[in-house]
């Protein structure tokens, strides 16, 4: 074996020892050797001098040997697979879909009934939210797991979930499910166990006699959720201290400076590839690791703890990929592509928001074209909504590139998705007022691009036009580059839930206004031209199958705004292997025209524009695909 000679000293005693205990598997020892150096090194910077480490290390060797050994034949085939596939993820022929089990099917078992309704649209990967058991009551939509080895048991089991990864796989997609990474619940058993007295779990959190690092900690740390509670810290009665909780106080963070820790959610991730997870998406990674003068987000040992997992999973499970989730400003977001395959491009979503409500286009050219090139063999997840928040990640240096004022630009967008703007189409919720003075944005797609206040007008026109800017958005999301996503309802148009009022488990939290439940009467009018969710479905399927027309939008192509001459126009050129393919996108309600020049149709279009002598003219929010 050849890459030992590439290993320095430290290592490479390290791996003669893990190489001395490792089974008796050719293709196990040539992964561990391949992989040993970007596994041990990063543990040995954030662990070396921990008393334990030597002891955790073992454990976490001996999980990933017992994970390969235990590996079912179909997922042995599926790691071979993608090891001499690595690109697979980035091909133009994925499209995702995200939904609650729950909101979307009722159970586990009932998504793979509704599959073929997915396979219909084009969909081949599947992101289901939050699904391991929660704790009861409140729980964040399923973000505060109280069990990371059952299954939310509402939902059904894991052989449920394996028996639909299975399922999946047999039809060429490929399903993601939420690793909640940064905290537990406090109902988890390391918690409860830290509750009962054992020190040896009170050090899996992050605890605190009193206030005094608390507040020394607050000095610079930002709060997520200002309505909900006032600082990062919760006091627990049974522990007689302060515990760090960045999200609700029932959702406690990690001490991932315990290496006991690392092992422990390392074995929770094996589990779920275990199960047949193909994409693990872990949630909150940004605050993994707090560092006392800091904001305690995206600091240099949460890159140690993504990579050395990275390396763990690759050797025990290579066909399953991570997928960041890290909703931070475009200057640091690419470094979660270093070690993740995956990352959400949250600034593209953004900007797409923002661009709809100002109607230019300036601000999404400048900021995309500042950030760096995408890190190879890596795919932005492009999306327009999710069942978060909207965080208007907007930075003072791309505004006032463009002569805008960030904080003020981020205010107006605040105030135009709520409806309180006097020309706003929009009928979103301000989520959380206090953040930064500014607030966030609550609303499903649909609501936010006006789709309720035209309905209640009854006006064919502004319905049409609610529609177009549906369709404008995700003809961006499924052609910029990446694997996108379609957020369940969206398809259909679904709107605001007001429900979410009259749940105590939900009230106190407007997101839930874009977490309703699927309308499968809505659905069933999706071939009806006439209806708002056929004109949806049909202009999103149709925009899916152009996708996987173009090889060109595989996600190793590069991608370049490029200034049109019409402010209203953003466009953008994506090029592979000599392929070209530029878009044209229209974030206007009255027709535009760009100059034809720079884009002269050289292969078939999808949705071709108006030529008009030296001019092509995209319709209101019209787009187009140019080869
Ligand atoms: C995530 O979001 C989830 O998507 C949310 O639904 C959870 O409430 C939360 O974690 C806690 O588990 O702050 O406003 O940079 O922005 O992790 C949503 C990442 C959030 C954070 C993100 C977080």
């Amino acid at each position: 074996m050849q890459n030992v000679f590439e290993m320095s000293k430290g290592t490479r005693d390290a791996f003669g020892r893990a190489l001395a205990t490792a089974p008796d598997d050719e293709a196990f020892r040539v992964r561990l050797e391949r992989h040993f150096a970007a596994l041990y090194e990063p543990l040995d910077r954030l662990y070396g001098d921990h008393p334990a480490f030597a002891e955790q290390l073992a454990a976490v060797l001996g999980q990933i040997a017992a994970t390969h050994m235990a590996r079912a034949p179909a997922l042995r085939a599926l790691d071979h697979e993608r090891e001499i596939t690595p690109d697979w993820f980035q091909r133009q022929r994925h499209t995702g879909y995200i939904c609650y089990a729950d909101r979307f099917a009722g159970t586990i078992a009932g998504v793979r009934e509704r599959l073929p309704y997915l396979r219909e649209l084009g969909i081949t990967y599947l992101h289901l939210m939050p699904l391991l058991r929660s704790r009861p009551g409140e729980n964040d939509g399923g973000y505060a797991v109280a069990d990371y080895r059952e299954i939310e048991p509402a939902l059904g089991t894991m052989d449920d979930l394996r028996v639909l990864a299975a399922d999946l796989r047999a039809h060429g997609m490929s399903l993601c499910v939420d690793l909640v990474i940064n905290h537990t619940a406090r109902e988890h058993e390391w918690a409860q166990r830290a509750m009962a007295g054992d020190e040896r779990f009170r050090d899996h959190y992050l605890t605190f006699a009193d206030r005094t690092e608390p507040d020394a900690y607050e000095r610079t740390l930002p709060l997520v959720f200002p309505d909900f509670k006032p600082t990062n810290f919760t006091w627990s009665d049974e522990l007689g201290r302060w515990v760090w909780t960045t999200f609700n106080d029932f959702q406690w963070d990690l001490n991932y400076a315990n290496p006991a820790v690392f092992a422990g959610m390392l074995g929770n991730m094996l589990a779920l590839a275990d199960a047949g997870v193909d994409v693990l998406r872990l949630d909150a990674v940004p605050f993994m690791w707090k560092r006392l003068g800091t904001d305690c987000q995206n600091q240099p040992e949460v890159h140690d703890l993504l990579a050395a997992y990275r390396a763990a999973v690759r050797i025990a499970a290579p066909a399953v990929i991570f997928k960041a989730e890290a909703i931070v400003s475009p200057d640091v977001l690419v470094n979660y592509l270093g070690e993740c395959e995956l990352a959400y491009h949250n600034s593209l979503m953004v900007l797409l928001w923002s661009s709809l409500a100002s109607r230019r286009t300036a601000l999404m050219a400048q900021t995309l074209s500042a950030m760096p090139t995408t890190p190879a063999g890596k795919a932005w997840i492009t999306y327009l909504r999710c069942h978060d928040d909207i965080g208007w990640a907007i930075t003072d240096d791309n505004a006032a590139a463009v002569g805008e004022d960030a904080h003020e630009h981020r205010k107006f967008l605040v105030r135009y998705f709520s409806g309180d703007f006097w020309e706003s189409f929009a009928r979103g919720a301000v989520f959380q007022p206090e953040f930064n003075g500014e607030g966030r944005t609550s609303g499903m797609a649909a609501s936010l691009a006006g789709l309720d206040v035209a309905l209640e007008s009854r006006d064919p026109a502004a319905i049409d036009l609610a529609i177009r800017r549906v369709l404008l958005l995700y003809s961006v999301v499924l052609s910029y580059g990446g694997l996108p996503l379609v957020y369940m309802g969206d398809e259909i148009g679904l709107r605001n839930d007001t429900g979410y009022a009259e749940d105590p488990r939900t009230a106190g939290d407007n997101r839930w206004l874009h977490r309703p439940r699927m309308d499968w009467d809505a659905a069933g009018r999706r071939h009806d031209p006439a209806s708002v969710e056929g004109r949806l479905f049909a202009g999103l399927q149709a925009l899916v199958a152009a996708r996987r027309e173009r090889p060109v939008l595989h996600a190793a192509g590069t991608v370049e705004p490029f200034d049109t001459g019409n402010p209203h126009v953003f466009g953008y050129r994506r090029e592979l292997d000599g392929r070209q393919f530029t878009a044209l996108a229209s974030f206007s309600e009255v027709e535009q025209a760009v100059r034809s020049e720079a884009h002269e149709p050289a292969a078939p279009a999808c949705r071709p524009p108006r030529r008009a002598g030296n001019y092509l003219v995209l319709a209101p929010y019209g787009y187009a695909w140019i080869g």
